[in-house]
């Protein structure tokens, strides 16, 4: 049988050796997330922020029926135009059912991060609780697998268009450590202040990394929710990014679209709507969470946690 999971060779070599490894999620590099060239672009940044600080970047993704961590080479274009969203509910059907290419979310990223041994990850944003979850029960996977695996993720607050109080209130209950980055605002993706607080402030790799290693040493599982604001410079004005949310939210409906449906469609209305200012923002903010998420992993490695 084929092995369920794949390390390439160079994020291996990177563990053996006691470098810094950052995972990476596939979905928001993949047509769901951002629009092509902007996703290569993004990919590229992402990649090139990880590796100028000496660490590593592991693309995550199945490929033909395998958990693939540390997507390369030619690999990567297959994985650029998947369409395929693989969450962590999904990875059991996509390898033992052969999947030829499936872009991992949050939840699945974290959960293949989890068992290849890597501490961090960086994301854009995270799924969470949307709004009108009261009826429609929609409440992203991403929180649960946040607070089953011991992986520590990077991102600038939830996606914008979700409730943004209770996946907070939601995490909380899962007992997932919420920090911000230099901030006590949980960020709201495109802006930096959702309006809501974070319950502590962290402002180096080193306070995050001794935060893993107390949470083992009292057995808390899980892993830790760093919010880290978009930069300043690339914030988008809340008001606009308000009637965009407001336009695009009304085409879900009118569309009675539900599930792993909906982000793909906010956010191409959300790139419609700021006549693409959208997009360039998006991809600061995930330049600037791989930058943060690697000060982390070489904390991490560094204090052996
Ligand atoms: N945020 C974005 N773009 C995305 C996502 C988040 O700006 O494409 C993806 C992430 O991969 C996240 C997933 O894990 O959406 C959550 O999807 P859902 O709401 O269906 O659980
Ligand atoms: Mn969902």
């Amino acid at each position: 049988m084929t092995p369920a999971l794949r390390i390439s060779e160079e994020v291996a070599a990177a563990q053996a050796d006691g470098r810094a490894v950052v995972a990476m999620e596939s979905t928001i590099f993949s047509g769901l997330g951002l629009p092509s060239p902007a996703n290569v672009d993004c990919l590229e940044r992402c990649e090139a922020a990880i590796r100028r600080r000496g660490a590593v970047p592991a693309l995550t993704a199945v490929l033909d029926g395998v958990g693939v961590v540390g997507v390369s080479g030619s690999e990567t274009e297959r994985v650029l135009a998947g369409s395929a969203k693989v969450a962590a509910r999904d990875l059991p059907h996509a390898v033992a059912g052969s999947l030829g290419v499936g872009v991992t979310t949050v939840s699945a990223t974290v959960t293949l991060a989890a068992a290849a041994g890597i501490s961090v990850f960086a994301t854009g944003g995270i799924g969470g609780v949307h709004r009108g979850a009261a009826v429609s029960g929609d409440v992203s996977h991403d929180l649960v697998a946040l607070s089953r695996h011991p992986v520590v993720t990077v991102s600038a607050g939830a996606k914008a268009f979700l409730d943004l109080p209770a996946t907070l209130e939601y995490l909380e209950t899962l007992g997932v450590p919420v920090v911000g980055w230099g901030t006590d605002r949980f960020p709201a993706f495109y802006t930096r202040d959702s309006g809501v607080g974070v319950p502590a402030t962290v402002s180096s790799g080193a306070e995050v990394a001794a935060m893993l290693t107390a949470a083992r040493a009292l057995g808390h599982p899980g892993g830790v929710l760093v919010a880290n604001p978009i930069p300043e410079d690339d914030e988008l004005d809340p008001a606009r990014i308000d009637a965009a949310l407001g336009a695009a939210l009304a085409e879900v409906e009118k569309r009675d679209l539900r599930g792993p449906a909906v982000t793909p469609l906010v956010l191409a209305a959300i790139a419609e709507a700021t006549a693409g200012d959208s997009v360039p923002a998006n991809l600061a903010l995930a330049e600037n969470n791989a930058i943060v998420a690697t000060e982390i992993a070489t904390a991490i490695v560094a204090g052996g946690a």
